[in-house]
């Protein structure tokens, strides 16, 4: 779906038209995949826009810079702030939000670090991102024949744009084959994440995930979906899950802010025991989304309200 146009843009310190949201075609991170981003999402609540788990995303969004030598030239605080001007000069009462830090126009080559390191967040309105009714009925997953980064390759913890060529080349193949979404395997053969989203699969009542180890974002969706288990008195393992556990699952889900939480139906055509959304998946997008619309007291601290 084409993006659809919000009123405006913040770069480097000022909110701009979003026409006039542009950079220069020899820009550093354009040519080399320089930069490093978030993806956040802010939810409607009786007390107007929230931002979910801000802090925490703009603390990983400095944790991906600081790999590639990144010195953003503002602090964790002014980012936070930056993105709830944002939200609130866009009158957005959901939204998706896209921090990205970047090395822009000054000085070409690999080295990057006489390129100035510039910063932009933008806000659009992103519906589901695995397809309309996939939240409901879930998605068809291809193990890809493409490795996820090795730790030693690029670092699978950093969010890093030029990275996320990794993913595209899994979600095209796994598109093309006529499934929705990819699950990546690291060098080792065992699961990571999906193109964008972590995985979880539900047997005989236990959630497993594989570990930061294995090469998985540290998916803030991932942490949350984890605490909510918790609370609704499931255990969490978090292990290494090879194709067996995938085929042989009674549920699984992938987690992500784009994908919130999205069933998998089946992964290589075999089917997820409950075929379909299952019970601990259902239980968890229903606790996710009361805490995400300020519906869940308890919660209430991983919400950034946007204010009047
Ligand atoms: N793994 C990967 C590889 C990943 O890109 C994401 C987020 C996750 C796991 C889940 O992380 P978190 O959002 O903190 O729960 N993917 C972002 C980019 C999506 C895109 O297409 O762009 C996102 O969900 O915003």
């Amino acid at each position: 779906m084409p993006i659809q146009p919000t009123d405006k843009i913040w770069m480097d310190g000022k909110l701009v038209d979003w026409e006039d949201a542009t950079i220069h075609v020899l820009t550093h991170g354009l040519h080399y995949g320089s930069g490093a981003f978030e993806g956040i999402r802010a939810y409607e609540t009786p007390k107007g826009p929230a931002v979910f788990r801000l802090p925490e995303h703009i603390h990983r969004l400095f944790r991906s810079a600081k790999v590639y030598y990144m010195e953003i030239p503002f602090s964790e605080e002014e980012l936070v702030q930056a993105v709830m001007d944002t939200v609130r000069e866009n009158d957005m009462s959901a939204c998706y939000i896209r921090p990205l830090v970047y090395r822009g126009y000054g000085e070409m080559g690999l080295n990057p670090l006489p390129a100035p390191v510039n910063v932009l967040v933008a806000v659009w309105s992103w519906g589901r991102y695995l397809g309309e009714d996939s939240q409901e009925r879930g998605v068809r997953a291809k193990v890809s024949s493409w490795k996820r980064l090795d730790h030693n390759i690029l670092p699978p913890g950093a969010k890093a744009t030029g990275q996320y060529l990794n993913s595209s080349l899994a979600k095209v193949e796994a598109l093309n084959a006529g499934y929705d979404e990819a699950i990546m395997l690291n060098t080792a053969g065992y699961v990571t994440d999906g193109s964008g989203e972590n995985v979880f699969i539900v047997k005989d009542g236990v959630l497993f995930t594989p570990p930061f180890q294995a090469g998985c974002l540290d998916g803030i969706t991932r942490d949350s979906v984890m605490a909510l288990a918790v609370d609704l008195g499931y255990q969490v393992v978090e292990r290494n899950l090879s194709r067996f556990d995938l085929y042989t699952a009674d549920e699984a889900f992938f987690t992500g802010t784009a994908a919130e939480i999205a069933p998998i139906r089946s992964v290589d055509d075999r089917e997820v025991e409950v075929a379909g959304r299952g019970p601990v998946t259902k239980a968890l997008q229903k606790a996710f989304f009361e805490a995400a619309s300020g519906r869940e007291p308890k919660y209430d601290r991983w919400l950034t309200y946007v204010g009047a």
